[in-house]
């Protein structure tokens, strides 16, 4: 064969996005669900559709919000946008960014399900269109002792709990990232993942009002380097908490298990809080290299964010 790679039966090619394209990709989508009826709904949910994608473009740059604005200077976007951790393309952190060209970031539908009142699917484009988006300037800090200052765009995802109501039951949120082999050539290549990635938080610390639903960085849509075209962005835990093109949010009784976890227990724990005074069973965490500067600073407890989370942990 000539082309072996085979694509979904939504797949379009990107570059030629146009209100047409979207048009088709969202009754492919409908499809998919089992929702496209006539030409009435097929026409309304294009109508819908392209209405969409003009509101979701008019969103960027969101304004920022003041009291996450601490004029840090920021890491250059470039060198943001080229230094990844998306293991689903390659471990390779600069190479990224070259390797998700065939990765389809929409229609993307996401599911929410477990002990929630309002369980659903719904595509990443119109849960977005229902929240304010904002930009928050946050630290980050990755487990292997690298950082960097960037602008998210996004949500609380406490905005979104409060919308879809977990159950009393639900102690703990389990999140899932796409599983498309065909598109992203690191699944291929690390058979032995367990793929796809997942992650999880507390009910609380989902709730915290610092934890983001991520659409956007530097003032644009993400980048499918940076987990386009939703992910979860938790700044006081160290960055694998950041599940990146998140397809499924389920809420859970029990504590979930999570992908690194469930590859190295004792190097990767659930919690996983920034603390430079815990070391990586092979590494210090006590300071961390800024990543476009190289400066070495301190690592903070809970990443800086001591004030606002030691208290979920039974601490001041
Ligand atoms: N699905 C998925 N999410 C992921 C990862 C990954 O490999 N796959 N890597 C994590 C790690 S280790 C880090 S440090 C951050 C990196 O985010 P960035 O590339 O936007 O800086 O994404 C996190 N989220
Ligand atoms: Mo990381």
């Amino acid at each position: 064969m000539a082309n072996p790679i085979i694509h979904p039966p939504w797949h379009i090619p990107e570059r030629s996005v146009t209100p047409e394209h979207v048009f088709r990709n969202r009754r492919a989508f409908l499809k998919e669900l089992g929702l496209a009826g006539g030409g009435i709904l097929g026409s309304a949910a294009a109508l819908q559709s392209a209405e969409s994608a003009a509101k979701s473009a008019g969103k960027y740059p969101a304004a920022r919000n003041p009291k996450f604005n601490p004029g840090w200077r920021l890491t250059d976007a470039s060198i943001a946008g080229s230094y990844n951790n998306f293991y689903e393309f390659t471990l390779d952190k600069q190479r990224v960014k070259d390797l998700v060209g065939n990765f389809q970031t929409s229609p993307w539908p996401i599911q929410i399900s477990g002990l929630v009142e309002k369980p659903q699917t719904i595509d990443a484009q119109e849960l977005v269109d229902q929240f304010t988006l904002e930009e928050r300037v946050y630290r980050f800090r990755c487990v292997e002792a690298w950082s960097m200052i960037v602008p998210w765009t996004g949500f609380p995802l406490s905005k979104l709990l409060e919308k879809v109501g977990p159950k009393s039951e639900a102690k703990f949120v389990r999140f899932e990232t796409f599983n498309r082999p065909a598109q992203a050539p690191g699944m291929l290549r690390l058979p032995n993942y367990p793929w796809p990635y997942f992650e999880g938080l507390r009910m609380d610390e989902a709730m915290h009002p610092l934890t983001m639903v991520v659409t956007g960085i530097y003032g644009k849509p993400l980048p499918k380097q940076h987990g386009a075209p939703v992910r979860i962005v938790v700044p006081w835990k160290y960055g694998y908490k950041s599940i990146k093109s998140i397809v499924k949010i389920e809420f859970i009784k029990e504590q979930p298990k999570t992908f690194w976890e469930t590859l190295a227990a004792d190097e990767y724990p659930f919690e996983s809080n920034v603390n430079p005074k815990v070391p990586h069973p092979r590494w210090s965490q006590a300071t961390e290299r800024v990543i476009d500067t190289g400066d070495r600073l301190k690592t903070l407890p809970y990443n800086g964010y001591a004030a606002e989370v030691a208290k979920l942990y039974g601490k001041t």
